[in-house]
């Protein structure tokens, strides 16, 4: 038996069974853009754990500065007894966002801790009680969080009941609203809130500005802009989840810099850390200041072992220009991805932005095909690619190369695609 296939054993009588797993190998060393299993198997990796490992698996910056930090002190609580890796975090994160006006952060965990705690300001800076969500979005795993996410199955299916005053409004989604433009596609957003909402209701509008578990969604060019410009005219906060599409991913710090869109409050986790969990909440002074002293918190938020490894992801991301790499990695993927959909009808779209790239599966009826996805996907993982799907319908195939992967690599993973779309 295999190394892989004996843990695989173990955990199926240790782990519960609903954390599930793309591949049942078990990781023994990655690097850069590559993972390796205990029984040395490697595979080209498309999935940067989930867009995490923007600066690559073990980036050396980052194990170093976590090699220092554990020496001189793994946790204090910032609760507690506060540390300058924090701060610095926080000011990373105010001069990275967009927006000059006066800014605020405040660390937290995960992603799903992030938004919640965006909320939590959202509704505290308002006194409003309404949160406006989009079709298919993900926010999280948590309840409130579940609630803010569209999908059941897998993350919402027996769970509830979900918390109250999440409303959802429709999405630009060019694919599937019959192509409505930007500004048509947000007035039909902007009627779902104020006739089912009211605008005087609403607390936040929070929205990722392209959608990541749900498809790798591109909304039309116009429609973010106009939904902040709602947002502002009606005293509403406009919060952008760049969780995933943070921090270099998409070829910018920040997907909403692509139209000049400067959100209220950004969610940021992921990328951030360079495989340490951190998330922030980042936005406007008079927003975040709102808080009664003592509102916001946690035991670990801004752990100092994570901000060490912040602070080192960033300055990687800025020393190797990872926004370039991520425009450098379109500039492969994208025509090769386009040059592939022009032979396979099955192939609906090739979109997404930077190193956030994906294509769109249907079957002859223009219906989604999720069990095509599903063995493209899984083709791909035996021939030595890791690979993700994504998308309201699972019929989108996306790729979340680490930002530092070699071109010799990504044109093998497009190897490997080639021939899993082929069989
Ligand atoms: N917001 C936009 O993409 C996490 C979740 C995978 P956490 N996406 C990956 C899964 O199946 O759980 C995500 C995101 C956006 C929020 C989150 C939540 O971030 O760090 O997973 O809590």
């Amino acid at each position: 038996m295999s190394l892989s296939a004996d843990l695989h054993k173990r955990r199926l009588s240790a782990v519960a069974k609903g954390v599930g797993s793309v591949v049942n190998a078990y990781v023994d060393h990655a690097g850069g853009g590559t993972i390796t299993d205990v029984d040395g198997r490697e595979w080209i990796d498309f999935a940067s754990g989930i867009a995490v490992t923007n600066v690559g698996n073990a980036a050396p910056r980052v194990v170093e500065a976590i090699h220092r930090q554990a020496e001189r002190f793994t946790h204090t609580c910032f609760m507690v007894a506060p540390y300058e890796s924090y701060v610095a975090v926080c000011e990373q994160l105010i001069e990275l966002t967009p927006g000059t006006f006066e800014k605020r952060a405040a660390l937290f965990n995960s992603g799903a801790e992030a938004v919640e705690n965006a909320v939590k300001i959202a509704r505290h800076a308002t006194g409003r009680p309404a949160v406006v969500v989009f079709d298919h979005a993900y926010h999280g795993r948590t309840n409130l969080t579940m609630a803010l996410t569209a999908k059941n199955m897998p993350y919402k299916h027996r769970f509830g009941p979900f918390a109250p005053e999440v409303y959802r409004a429709p999405m630009s989604y060019p694919l599937r609203d019959g192509g409505l433009s930007g500004a048509e596609a947000a007035r039909r957003a902007i009627d779902v809130i104020e006739k089912q909402v009211g605008g005087s209701n609403v607390a936040a509008v929070l929205i990722e500005p392209i959608q990541g578990e749900g498809g790798f969604v591109v909304p039309a060019k116009g429609f973010l802009p106009a939904i902040a410009a709602w947002a502002k005219a009606n005293g509403a906060v406009f919060i952008a989840d760049e969780i995933q599409t943070g921090f270099a991913r998409t070829g910018q710090w920040f997907a909403s810099e692509d139209e000049g869109v400067e959100p209220d409050l950004i969610t940021t986790a992921k990328g951030m850390g360079g495989g340490l969990p951190i998330a922030g909440v980042t936005g406007r002074a008079e927003l975040m200041d709102a808080v009664h002293a003592g509102g916001l918190g946690g035991t670990y938020g801004g752990n100092p072992i994570a901000c060490a490894a912040a602070l080192a992801a960033i300055e990687t991301m800025r020393e190797l220009d990872l926004n370039a790499a991520a425009r450098r990695i379109e500039s492969v993927l994208r025509p090769a991805l386009e040059e592939i959909a022009a032979g396979d009808p099955g192939i609906a779209e090739v979109r997404g932005r930077g190193a956030m790239i994906a294509i769109e599966l249907v079957r002859g009826d223009g219906e989604p095909d999720p069990t095509r996805t599903a063995s493209v996907s899984k083709a791909c993982h035996e021939a030595g690619l890791l690979t993700l799907t994504c998308g309201t319908y699972g019929n989108v195939l996306r790729f979340l190369p680490p930002l530092v992967i070699t071109d010799s690599d990504l044109h093998r993973g497009l190897d490997i695609l080639r021939r899993a779309l082929r069989t």
